[in-house]
């Protein structure tokens, strides 16, 4: 396979709510496409960048000339054995792993297009029909309102509620949940809003019996995880520090974590997150799929993912409706009412691109080649 050029498409969507974390608020997003194009097929990537770099260090505007610049131009022209060759090909770009794994991402998808395979059989996956889906809800203006939300989201059938947490909205907000929701599967996500020294703190959590605290400590850190995860019986789930498969296996090794969330963007595509995905395995970690609040692409590419046998547990990955009022794909990604998203068997990522509805909220578009 010939990669014979690329198109770089910035599209804004509105959510139907903003999202608060840590580390602030969003009301619209913007994201970067990639389509990669051979003989006339093509395949699709989603940037899963945030519109600051406040997540990791890659934004809408950095992605956009590390793509075109980097990323994409060492791979055109380059008879590919497979999608598996597109990382190797960038290994010399230090970080911007999201910016690189949209592009790649958008490889694999072109290769399971030019196969005529669902993307979930080219990467290995297709373990489960259905993969489990639960919520990740913001932080609130108040606990009542906090509440409605998680009604809302149990009645629809998601299996699992993650709360953002942050100092000042952490002990007393998950005790009222607790008590209102004594029997849901519940856990927590601070983004790193945390210290060493908030340990007391956070040992008060083992209290409600979290499935998991999902990266307390700093975004770089696995040192300090290691030794709070010590002193808690809640399991950490690392996110942020978890960027290669190295990091992974590290991470194991110093026990400082019992799950890890795997993003395809944070770790560099599909080729990496394997890698993770079977480092985890081998030494009996439970993995799942988070989200970056992905577009119809990104939300496919997850489920894709999410068809790998240890992801064991429910995921960020739920309906399209819960962010946006007409989605980039067709049909709309929806769950069923046991809270799981079915697995779709077309070529590619499985559902079609509305380009109608993509023309009118592209505001910029560039090819490479
Ligand atoms: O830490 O998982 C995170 C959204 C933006 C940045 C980081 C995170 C999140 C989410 C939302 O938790 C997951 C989603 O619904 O897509
Ligand atoms: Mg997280």
């Amino acid at each position: 396979m010939r990669v014979d050029s690329a198109v770089l498409r910035h599209i804004k969507m509105p959510l139907v709510h903003f999202f608060e974390t840590s580390f602030g608020r969003t009301y619209e997003r913007d994201i970067i496409l990639v389509e990669a194009f051979s003989d006339g097929a093509s395949g699709w990537g989603e940037v899963t960048a945030g519109e600051n770099p406040f997540y990791n260090e890659e934004w809408t505007a950095s992605v956009w000339p590390l793509l075109r610049d980097y990323a994409i131009p060492p791979v055109l022209h380059r008879e590919l054995g497979s999608a598996r060759d597109v990382t190797p090909l960038n290994a010399h770009i230090r970080g911007h792993n999201m910016a690189r794994g949209g592009f790649e991402a958008a490889v694999w998808d072109l290769e399971a297009r030019l196969h005529g395979v669902p993307l979930h059989k080219q990467i290995g996956g297709g373990a489960r029909r259905e993969i489990p889906c639960g919520v990740s809800i913001g932080i609130q203006d108040s606990v009542p309102q906090l509440i409605e939300k998680i009604e809302l989201e149990l009645a629809a059938g998601y299996q699992r509620i993650k709360i953002k947490i942050k100092p000042g909205w952490d002990i007393d907000v998950i005790r009222q949940v607790r008590e209102r929701f004594p029997a849901i599967k519940l856990m927590v996500d601070a983004n790193s809003s945390y210290t060493l020294a908030d340990a007391g703190r956070l040992k008060q959590l083992d209290e409600f019996y979290l499935m998991m605290i999902e990266q307390p400590l700093a975004h770089d850190d696995i040192i300090d995880h290691a030794r709070l995860q010590a002193r808690l019986q809640t399991p950490i789930c690392l996110d942020e520090c978890i960027r290669s498969a190295r990091h992974a296996e590290q991470a194991i090794q110093m026990r400082a974590c019992g799950i890890i969330n795997i993003k395809l963007g944070r770790v560099g595509g599909f080729a990496e997150a394997l890698r993770v995905h079977d480092v985890c395995q081998a030494a009996g970690i439970p993995v799942w799929c988070g989200g970056m609040l992905e577009a119809g692409i990104g939300r496919a590419h997850n489920i894709a993912l999410s068809t790998l046998p240890n992801f064991t547990l429910p995921g960020d990955v739920s309906a399209s409706r819960r962010y946006w009022k007409r989605d980039i794909i067709l049909p709309l990604v929806e769950t069923t009412a046991r809270g799981t998203i079915a697995v779709r068997d077309g070529p590619g990522f499985g559902y079609a691109i509305d380009h109608d509805f993509l023309r009118s909220i592209t505001v910029r578009e560039e090819t490479v080649s």
